[in-house]
């Protein structure tokens, strides 16, 4: 049956049907009810935070989750019981007797309501139906392409390895299944449906009126996350699901790859000319053209003939690598291949419905998949880095994990190939792969991250994913797979970017120029200016694109992409420090403007390649760069300054210039913004005095903080300096400041912005006290 006969039939059901089944049965922390086919139980998980969990013909689905952890989903508030459903310190939720959802504020404003035919089912498939309000804006859902706005549109969450995906193709590689609804006044709420199955989220795409959702199994489990505004919900909705932790420093470095560096001599060379032609790089990637025939956790030795000594010594020059480990095992019994011979005797593999291991082709030939939703899987792979990491490898790369599998149209592994679950609080069972499918990449990357985490303990780990699910966020930064070298990609590479870290996940990036085709010398001038404000700044082709490193165009191209590669080096302890602040609060490191200025919601400029890091910096890159037209700057109100030249800009829309070399980029008023002399690698100390640029404004700071940049357990520096405007000068006021890391500098070099810049170098100011910079 179809969901379009379905409605039909429940339409006419709710008509004929009286009430609930039984009266709302209130609870301490929620409520339970139920209808002549369903039951339901809402949850206040907190007092902005609801859980509904809905059980088809009265047995509920099983309460454990990839996504949100057992103490998290098992946390609850005492709530207030009304007639019918219950108050919150911030929601008040009614239940209708179609078990229609209502959940309002505490002021009467609609937060969310269900739509006609709230819930029906068909077999053992189900949806659910929101309404979709006429000022309603939608973001998330990951790596969904399309528009920034998923308003209109509709998607199915299914990862799916999708070289040259357009920008309109769906489903691409990931599933997170969450989105944020928006009303033009900034006024938000979060949905997140935690079902792993192959779902289908329709925002308004076949019923203009209605946000569906859908699945062909597994639980109807759902989180309602209150705003009020979208930074309380993507914090929130990582209070669920977790939070990234602070990545290693050097990964917030420039990182340079290609599919095809196939020798020790290649990739020494490549560093060696990143070295010479002055361009500031922390990261050589290794594509699988290192390996032994294409297979995981082997090496070359031909080529590659010393991977320890390639490691020290490009460290020496402030080079890390980062080496590709696909979780396809190489079908090899028997010939001395260990992570074969050692997963099948520990039983790791796979299995086909009839039992039988299940074997296909990927880039070994015949391959065998680990079963990542078993603990004990998770731990041999992890494992398996022991030699690597001994190597010194500084971060693994997981490719291919939705899982992709060759010569096959579905371009995954059939979906009734048998998993087991042996994990978290599930109870240890069978599932078929349609109910893994979408979880396989994250457990992927979660081996991988726990592997990490036991060969190193005290290092941060890095592990790049491609599939992946809610929640991966705590295993590992992405990127958004085989993009290519166009404009629209570019644009696409904002979006994508801006809503996977409304999504949770702020460590991302796309391949710099353009994974398929080979980008024009301003395409890849361009991507590189905008990619340097991304949290992931990696430029990687494939094997049959033309070159892509930043020297292939000459040196006008060369010098451009050289500054703002710069300009990134140069404002490096301001984005560790909104890195530090994201591990905290979950605030995305990129984000759109309306994430701290919802005034940007009613703007008329074309934004496609607008966005701020952290708030405070926004890059306003034009947003048809391959057109020779100038075009409109919209900025919210309440004050910029130009970073390029430190003046004030005075209005709020305008005119700006659509030149090659250049990226209008703003400063709010009220920062100070911490940033270091260049170096060529985040591993070299700079030298001379750190740079506090501030700039007069309301509610004026700026935040430092420092570490090693790769210890999970060590010291750190932290400190917050406001300013103000004094009719004697401006005064800075240091706070007092924590953690015991002894900084590189012993000077601090001040540069007010404004009308008239003044400039003075003071010594460092480690404990709390005002400075005084006079006006000229
Ligand atoms: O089937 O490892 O998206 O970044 O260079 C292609 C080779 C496999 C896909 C990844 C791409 C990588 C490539 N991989």
């Amino acid at each position: 049956m179809n969901f379009r006969s379905l409605l039909a039939t429940a339409a006419f059901l709710a008509a004929a049907q009286p009430a609930l089944a039984a009266p709302i049965e209130h609870k301490a922390t929620g409520l339970s009810a139920s209808s002549a086919d369903a039951g339901m139980q809402i949850t206040a998980l907190t007092d902005s935070i609801i859980r509904v969990r809905v059980a088809q013909g009265g047995k509920f689905p099983e309460d454990a989750s990839w996504a949100v952890p057992a103490a998290v989903r098992h946390q609850s508030v005492n709530v207030t019981q009304s007639a019918d459903g219950f108050r919150t310190r911030a929601l008040d939720v009614h239940l209708d007797p179609q078990l229609g959802l209502t959940v309002n504020d505490l002021q009467g404003r609609t937060i969310v309501a269900d739509a006609a035919n709230p819930l029906s089912f068909a077999g053992r498939g189900f949806m659910l139906r929101k309404k979709l309000p006429i000022d309603q804006r939608i973001y998330g859902m990951g790596d969904k392409t399309g528009g920034m706005d998923r308003r209109g549109a509709a998607f199915v969450d299914w990862n799916t390895d999708f070289f040259g995906f357009a920008p309109w193709s769906d489903p691409i590689y990931k599933s997170i299944p969450f989105y944020i609804g928006v009303a033009s006044d900034g006024y938000a709420y979060g949905l997140f449906l935690d079902n792993s199955w192959r779902s289908n989220f329709d925002f308004g795409h076949r019923d203009a009126d209605a946000i569906e959702l859908s699945a062909p199994d597994g639980p109807i489990d759902y989180y309602v996350i209150a705003g009020p505004t979208v930074a309380d919900v993507v914090r929130n909705y990582q209070t669920l699901t977790g939070r990234a932790p602070l990545p290693p420093q050097w990964a917030l470095g420039y990182q340079q790859s290609r599919w095809g560096y196939s020798s020790d001599k290649e990739v020494r060379a490549i560093a060696s000319r990143l070295r010479s032609d002055q361009i500031p790089a922390d990261v050589i990637w290794m594509d699988i053209d290192y390996q032994e025939k294409n297979r995981p956790f082997t090496v070359n030795k031909t080529i590659f003939p010393d991977l320890k000594k390639l490691n020290t010594d490009l460290n020496a020059e402030g080079v890390r690598l980062v080496a590709i480990t696909d979780l396809h095992v190489a079908y090899l019994p028997k010939q001395g291949y260990a992570p074969f011979d050692t997963g099948e005797a520990g039983n790791h593999f796979v299995r086909k419905a009839d039992g039988s291991l299940y074997v296909a082709p990927v880039w070994p030939g015949p391959a065998v998949f680990p079963d990542f939703t078993r603990a004990a899987t998770r731990s041999w792979w992890g494992g398996l880095y022991n030699d690597f990491v001994a190597d010194g490898f500084a971060g693994f790369w997981n490719d291919m994990n939705e899982p992709a599998v060759f010569e096959t149209p579905t371009k995954t592994m059939p979906v009734d190939n048998l998993h087991r679950i042996d994990s978290d609080d599930f109870a240890p069972r069978d599932a078929t792969h349609s109910e893994i499918h979408n979880v396989f990449g994250m457990q992927n990357t979660r081996g991988t991250y726990e592997g990490m985490l036991k060969l190193r303990p005290n290092v941060r780990p890095f592990v790049m994913t491609r599939a992946t699910y809610a929640g991966g966020q705590r295993y590992a930064v992405t990127w958004t797979g085989d993009n290519s070298s166009t404009w629209d990609h570019l644009r696409l590479c904002v979006q994508q970017s801006l809503n996977l870290g409304l999504s949770g996940f702020t460590y991302t990036g796309c391949d710099v120029g353009g994974f398929v085709g080979g980008a024009s010398p301003d395409l890849l001038t361009r991507w590189y200016e905008i990619a340097a404000f991304t949290p992931v700044f990696r430029n990687h082709a494939a094997n049959d694109a033309p070159h892509a490193e930043p020297w292939v165009d000459g040196p006008e191209h060369l010098a451009i992409r050289r500054k703002f590669i710069e300009e990134r080096y140069r404002l490096m302890p301001y984005l560790y420090a909104v890195a530090e602040q994201n591990s905290r609060t979950g605030d995305p490191v990129m984000r759109p403007v309306f994430y701290d200025y919802p005034d940007a919601l009613k703007f008329d400029c074309d934004s496609a390649l607008t966005f701020t890091v952290g708030g405070k910096l926004l890059v306003a890159a034009p947003p048809r760069p391959e057109s020779p037209k100038d075009y409109k700057v919209c900025l919210p109100s309440g004050g910029w300054y130009d970073y390029w030249t430190g003046q004030p800009v005075t209005e709020t829309k305008f005119t700006a210039p659509n030149r090659l070399d250049y990226v209008p980029l703003y400063v709010r008023a009220g920062t100070i913004l911490p940033r270091q002399p260049l170096t060529q690698s985040t591993m070299i100390k700079p030298t001379g005095a750190l740079l506090l640029d501030v700039y007069p404004g309301q509610d004026c700071r700026g935040e430092i903080y420092l570490d090693d940049g790769i210890s999970i357990k060590g010291d750190s520096l932290r400190q917050t300096v406001t300013c103000s405007v004094t009719p004697r000068g401006v005064a800075l006021n240091f706070g007092a400041r924590t953690g015991k890391f002894r900084p590189w500098w012993k000077q601090i070099a001040v540069t007010v912005h404004g009308a008239a810049p003044a400039q003075i170098t003071i010594a460092d100011h480690p404990k709390a006290g005002e400075v005084l910079i006079a006006a000229k």
